[in-house]
């Protein structure tokens, strides 16, 4: 691709404005082709950023390792630069927009001094959907590129779709100028200086410092959640930090659900799973994010903007998700997991028995003995949707599949029964909103604290949270059908730490009561946290579960629970909709 035939005007102003500030030697207009990817490759292999993996075993496939301090999220140093810091919210970091971008204007001068900016087209949706948007990453990291062709529609078609319409900025650079001849490493980062800026107004995404996941593929936590969903909100449409699967019941039944979980919390094996009991079909159209829009049939339709996984390795196997393994296969890019002898790779819980020998993710020798980890907690594996061997016959359908249930769920050891179902939409809204989960690997922070991630959105939500759950029970409107609304919890221990639940393909058995739901049949009893399924209801044939346990409601601790989120509530002020005002009072009352 030419210069010559970037047509946007917006485009070209914007590539020579940022040419002129962050000097880079060349300019690289990404096309996605075959032929590119391989060069850029090479040349990541070359700089040792990736390890090519033994093709025998793992064919087209590399290993890349990040410097240790460059290896998630940065939620700290994430901000929402609205132009008012009650647009943000009280769960957003807020910056000036006009502060933020003069700090940035000075980080990013020069700041790609003898390295490429690469220009990266991208389409977020199937290319055909009346829902697809299309962005433009700058960035000039060639790994950020490599990754985006397997996460997105990038390259020459985006392009052609953009046309002259606006489009999302998004500005990313690892901020390591380069002086003349001076030798590049092979994880160039800038840690002490880390922005992850969005600008709502203007739906720009300013990205310095990082060259790690979320914080520099643009196009995922930043463009598809962060500021698409402050475009739902102005556009009348929800982008959800949700997978999207199909579940096909014995009778031949298809439904299909959305379901939200923080980050690290199974959202890749819940839309890849193996049900283990009979008869139940499960086919995946996305595993982390959902952009949803009501139909003409006023049913709700999601399409998956991605089109890749960028999932978590360790914990994932044969046993705990075959399908995910199964579509790792070739075409991967592997990021912070261990090295085998023969070439290939590894991570803890990938099989029963570590090798005896492996290269770390820190680039050690490690063995069973060591004291550290070979792969990092999170470790992530990045490959196109349609290595899944289970992808959805409609996964691409321009206007997405029709959603039945939505799930919600955390990570929580006590308290939060196995699943309920919510008694109307704005008691779930309500559901959502106290979503509560222990934090995870995903992020820098403290693992294993309790903290509220309402509807798993907390890092996510590109404007006021108290906005948020009102655009969200607006959404109720009559002619519409609205999904039924579940509330789960894998993730119960008994007092010895054991979890109560299998998990994996045994959710299935969960999803099949919440499917009986849907149509009406199904077991419940009204409990003071919504509908819970009665002793029997859930089919636990085969399995040694303490049911009683599981769907226990303990009012002691949810009179506790019931306090504490009325206190977080209260952050949200004149912003917290009336409802759910009332719902958390409600709660309060019943386990007084
Ligand atoms: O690094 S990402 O933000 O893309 C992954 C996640 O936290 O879900
Ligand atoms: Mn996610």
């Amino acid at each position: 691709m030419r210069p010559g035939s970037v047509m946007n005007r917006n485009l070209q102003e914007w590539i020579q404005e940022v040419q002129q500030h962050c000097q880079p030697k060349e300019i690289h207009y990404v096309e996605g082709t075959e032929e590119e990817n391989r060069l850029i490759v090479e040349a990541l292999i070359k700089q040792k950023t990736l390890t090519r993996l033994n093709p025998a075993l793992r064919p087209a496939s590399f290993l890349a390792r990040s410097t240790p301090d460059d290896v998630a999220r940065v939620e700290d140093r994430t901000f929402i630069c609205s132009e008012t810091q009650e647009q943000a919210g009280p769960t957003n970091h807020w910056r000036d927009p006009r502060e933020m971008k003069e700090t940035l204007l000075g980080l990013f001068r020069g700041c790609m001094r003898n390295r490429t900016m690469y220009v990266v087209p991208y389409c977020m949706g199937p290319i055909d959907s009346p829902y697809a948007k299309v962005a433009i990453q700058l960035t000039d990291s060639p790994y950020v590129v490599a990754n985006m062709r397997l996460m997105t529609r990038m390259g020459k078609a985006a392009l052609d779709l953009l046309g002259d319409q606006p489009f999302v900025k998004c500005l990313h650079s690892v901020g390591v100028p380069l002086a003349d001849g001076e030798e590049d490493v092979s994880w160039p980062c800038n840690t002490k200086n880390l922005y992850i800026s969005h600008f709502p107004e203007t739906k720009e995404v300013w990205s310095f410092g990082s060259g790690y996941g979320g914080n520099a593929l643009l196009n995922k936590k930043s463009f598809a959640l962060r500021i698409a969903s402050k475009m739902g909100l102005e556009e009348g449409w929800l982008a959800e930090h949700m997978l999207i699967v199909g579940i096909t019941s014995p009778e031949g039944i298809k439904r299909y659900f959305a379901a939200s979980f923080p980050s690290a919390c199974g959202k890749t094996n819940l839309a890849m799973l193996t049900p283990t009991l009979p008869g139940w079909k499960v086919e995946c159209v996305g595993d982390d994010i959902a952009w949803m829009h009501w139909g003409q049939d006023g049913r709700l339709y999601a399409i998956n903007p991605e089109a890749g996984f960028f999932g978590v390795a360790p914990g994932t196997s044969m046993k705990t998700n075959p399908n995910a393994m199964l579509s790792i296969q070739k075409n991967t890019i592997f990021t912070n997991v261990a090295l085998t002898p023969d070439g290939d790779v590894w991570w803890e819980g990938m099989t029963d028995t570590p090798p005896e020998r492996l290269i770390s993710w820190t680039n050690e020798e490690w063995t069973p003995h060591s004291t550290f980890k070979a792969a990092h907690p999170n470790a992530r594996f990045t490959v196109g949707s349609l290595q899944c061997p289970i992808i959805d016959p409609d996964w691409q359908k321009p206007t997405g599949v029709p959603i039945s249930g939505i799930i919600f769920g955390g990570r929580r050891s006590t308290t939060v029964p196995l699943v309920r179902q919510a008694l109307s939409w704005g008691h779930g809204v309500f559901l959502a909103a106290s979503m509560t989960s222990e934090m995870t690997a995903a992020a820098k922070g403290e693992v294993g604290k309790v903290r509220h991630d309402p509807f798993a959105m907390l890092p996510f939500c590109g404007y006021h949270m108290g906005d948020y759950f009102a655009h969200w029970l607006s959404m109720e409107q009559t002619g519409r059908k609205m999904p039924e609304i579940f509330y789960v919890n894998w993730f119960l221990k008994d007092e010895q730490g054991k979890y109560l639940w299998p998990g994996f393909g045994d959710n299935i058995r969960v999803l099949e009561w919440c499917f009986s739901r849907i149509e009406k049949r199904g077991d419940a009893d009204l409990s003071p946290i919504g509908y819970l399924p009665t002793l029997d209801a859930i089919n636990c044939q085969g399995l040694m579960v303490d049911m009683k346990a599981l769907l226990k409601v303990d009012k002691a601790l949810w009179k506790k629970e019931a306090d504490e989120l009325f206190h977080y509530f209260q952050t949200f002020r004149h912003k917290l909709p009336e409802s759910l005002k009332n719902e958390t009072e409600k709660l309060r009352n019943v386990t007084r």
